[in-house]
């Protein structure tokens, strides 16, 4: 696609234009060498107008109910005069390649609310470089005046912890009557968790919706108290009744407010303006060291050897690492 000049793109994205700020993230996304130095520079300009969205983390197992509850939720939030954007962090995506156009039938109502905007995934990459780029994509959207920013993740591995280092509120939806191994694999997830809300209470759901919240209560009095104070809530909601939407909205302000008093909002945002950073510089190296000229010969080579079992992986390691090490 043809590019714009940085300042195209800023004065598009300022003035609200979702062409424009659909153009600059597919720029902020490229990977093209000659797309670096603009993106930087747009991102620059933008800077000083990013900052003051509500950042919301969704996450939970496939078929949670994540899409329909973005859906409604999404929903309630443009009823209230919000503009939202909802991006997507799904590793799976590189894989199958289709679950976010499923998503997009699936957010029907939402896609077409003009407050809205839903943004595919990222495709392809590792999924550190595609959180990054979220972190970017995130900010052209405060830019571009959205108040709230859904980031939607699917509940497996790493992604988690990545959207966790970029939003204010990390919400874990859950099912209820989950199998004992699942809520083991989750408890590091739920000790993330800002909120629980267990999905699709509803019909002849209600009944073990309820003793599930009772549960995972009980379980989140095991976790050491925040040290911002907040204490995670556990709610039901149904995405298709619409219920429970509205009370966790009012939870979601209320962390904003506790958090924003004393002082926790902006020192999180800045730590995670450090990791931002770090992660960003790891990546670089990391991207760099496998791109020296000649690196696929050496590191086919040293593989060879760590097969046959002459050379360590150690060894073979620091060896490819050369003189830096
Ligand atoms: N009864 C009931 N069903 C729901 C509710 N929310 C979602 N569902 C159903 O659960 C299924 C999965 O919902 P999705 O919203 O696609 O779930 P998801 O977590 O986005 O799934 P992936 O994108 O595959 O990870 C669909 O068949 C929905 O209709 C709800 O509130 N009540
Ligand atoms: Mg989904």
């Amino acid at each position: 696609m043809q590019r714009l000049t940085p300042d195209q793109y800023v004065d598009g994205i300022l003035a609200g234009d979702r062409l424009i700020l659909s153009r600059a993230i597919t720029l902020v996304e490229s990977s093209l060498e000659s797309d670096q130095v603009p993106a930087l520079q747009v991102l620059e300009r933008i800077m000083a107008q990013t900052g003051r969205s509500v950042r919301i983390g969704i996450t939970g197992v496939p078929g949670v109910g994540k899409s329909t509850f973005i859906e409604t939720f999404g929903k309630h939030l443009t009823g209230l005069g919000k503009k939202v954007a909802v991006l997507a962090i799904d590793p799976s995506s590189r894989r199958s390649g289709g679950s976010i156009l499923g998503d997009k039938t699936r957010m029907e109502t939402l896609s077409m609310d003009p407050s809205a905007y839903i943004r595919p995934s990222p495709a392809g990459g590792t999924l550190g470089g595609v959180a990054n780029r979220t972190r970017e994509t995130l900010l052209l959207c405060e830019a571009a005046g959205f108040d709230v920013i859904l980031i939607e993740t699917v509940g497996v591995g790493q992604s988690e912890t990545l959207v966790h280092s970029m939003v204010d509120f990390f919400l874990l939806l859950m099912l209820a009557g989950a199998g004992d191994e699942l809520q083991g694999m989750k408890r590091g997830i739920m000790e993330m968790a800002d909120a629980i809300v267990i999905t699709k209470a509803d019909g002849a759901n209600t009944a073990p919706a309820d003793q599930a919240k009772g549960l995972y209560q009980n379980a989140l009095h095991l976790f050491p108290p925040a040290p911002t104070g907040w204490v995670s809530p556990v709610l039901t909601c149904s995405a298709l009744e619409n219920r429970g939407i509205v009370e966790l909205w009012q939870v979601i302000t209320d962390h904003q407010s506790l958090l924003t008093r004393n002082g926790f909002h902006d020192r999180i945002r800045q730590e995670q303006n450090l990791e931002w950073m770090h992660s960003t510089i790891r990546r670089h190296l990391e991207s760099r060291f496998y791109h020296l000229p000649g690196m696929n010969e050496k590191i086919g080579a040293a593989e060879e050897a760590v097969r046959n079992g002459h050379l360590l992986p150690l060894q073979a390691a620091l060896q490819l690492l050369g003189p830096t090490a």
